[in-house]
């Protein structure tokens, strides 16, 4: 936290003087730009209008654990079942789901699904995803994405809730949907969610290695660097699926992929669907240099590995990006390593960043809001810098964010208002 109070005297002079000039514009634009008239909102955009000169970071946010009690080994994901029991549901790296009630006094978690005994585990491979059918409460149907131990190649399966136990699943109901090889153990993906629309997404990375040596990203040929698009409500033998009539290679003839639903993607690590206006948002890992995220849709290619971000990759220049979508936000390697894609916004919590999307840096920890609505100028906001290996970000049925650190807590974002002194500070220093 910065605070004018702490700064030197020549400096006090230059930040009062940054004040005057322009903490009455840059509070307008914010307020302007977040369309919100509550006292308190606008209190906060004045104190980061009178930081932006010096500071550009929301101080008021900050992470504390969500569940005290619990600690996962190597936690992925956190997700819930969609069925109004309250729980929530962690996805452990090494091979296991463990669900708990979602309190904050929790004292322990069960294990819900053990597959440690089927997933090779390390680095960038093991248990990477999990998602719920929207009809989990009557059929029991969920479905996983792991790294198989035998050959290290791609597998989504589903499995079935146990009759007698809704916090057991029944490990032998295993239905392979999907198998996909590996020709590297990075860039696997992971993230499986099921969208508005009842089908399937799979995210698939280019396969691995640096650079994308192969260039799946940009072979339609192969599953690799896509985010995939399946109907598993009902299958076309022998797959376990079908092809939703509007996928964009439905019926071609060059020998695409069918399931392909959107492409030229890197390492997709975590997208989501906003409830509200139903866009598909993903972080796409970059290279060497760029980091971004990236709206998803159907038949777009978002251009890895000619582009790393909004820059030639391949050739290093003069590329030609025709028909490449372009990130709507992306940011460079002098800030962070490893974008984790999050969630726009649509808790109770913290009804100011409704509408944004939190994503965060696996590598350096910060999290930030993004705020796009495609009309107006993007505005990202640093909301706190952690210092947790953001792995995930998870939802819960009342549309709570929470944060996985790699090292083993969920956490969630809070807001605390000003401190008297900081209002003493803010507010009257620009008149001493
Ligand atoms: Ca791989
Ligand atoms: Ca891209």
């Amino acid at each position: 936290m910065v605070n004018i109070s702490k700064k030197s005297g020549a400096l006090k002079i230059v930040v009062i003087a940054a004040i005057l000039l322009t903490a009455p514009v840059a509070a307008g634009v914010l307020i302007q730009s977040q369309n919100q008239s509550s006292n308190q909102f606008i209190y906060q955009s004045l104190l980061l209008g009178v930081y932006f000169g010096a500071e550009p970071q929301n101080f008021q946010y900050q992470v504390e654990l969500a569940f005290p009690n619990l600690v996962f080994d190597h936690p992925v994901g956190i997700y819930h079942a969609g069925d109004e029991s309250n729980r929530l549901f962690v996805l452990e790296q090494p091979g296991v789901i463990k669900v708990f009630n979602n309190s904050q006094n929790v004292t322990s978690a069960k294990i819900f699904l053990d597959i440690r005994d089927q997933v090779v585990y390390g680095g960038e491979q093991g248990l990477l995803g999990l998602a719920f059918h929207p009809n989990f409460t009557d059929n029991g149907y969920f479905y996983v994405d792991y790294t198989a131990d035998d050959d290290g190649r791609t597998i989504v399966a589903r499995y079935t809730i146990n009759q007698t136990d809704p916090d057991q699943a029944n490990k032998t109901s295993e239905q392979n949907i999907l198998e996909v090889p590996q020709p590297y153990s990075n860039h696997n993906g992971g993230q499986l969610a099921f969208g508005p629309d009842g089908y399937l997404y799979i995210a698939l990375g280019d396969g691995g290695s640096g650079g994308d040596p192969q260039g799946n990203g940009q072979n339609l040929s192969t599953l690799l660097g896509s985010i995939l698009r399946i109907d598993v409500d009902t299958a076309t033998p022998p797959s376990n699926y079908s092809i939703p009539p509007d996928n964009p290679f439905v019926g071609n003839t060059e020998g695409y992929k069918e399931e392909i639903y959107a492409y030229g993607l890197r390492n997709p690590w975590r997208f989501s669907f906003d409830n509200v206006t139903g866009l598909l948002w993903a972080g796409d890992v970059g290279q060497s240099k760029w980091e971004e995220i990236d709206i998803i849709k159907n038949g777009t290619n978002y251009g890895w590995n000619i582009m790393e971000g909004n820059h030639c990759y391949l050739p290093s220049s003069g590329c030609n990006t025709t028909g490449l979508e372009p990130p709507i936000w992306e940011y460079g390697h002098d800030v962070g390593h490893s974008v984790t894609g999050g969630f726009v916004y649509r808790g109770p919590a913290l009804p100011e960043l409704n509408g944004s999307y939190i994503y965060g840096d696996f590598a350096y920890g910060q999290i930030w809001a993004l705020e796009y609505d495609g009309l107006n100028p993007t505005n990202n906001t640093l909301l706190v810098d952690t210092g947790l290996l953001i792995a995930s970000f998870g939802v819960d049925e009342n549309s709570e964010l929470y944060i996985v650190d790699y090292r083993g807590g969920i956490y969630q974002l809070n807001y605390s208002p000003p401190t008297s002194t900081e209002i003493f500070n803010t507010v009257f220093v620009p008149v001493l």
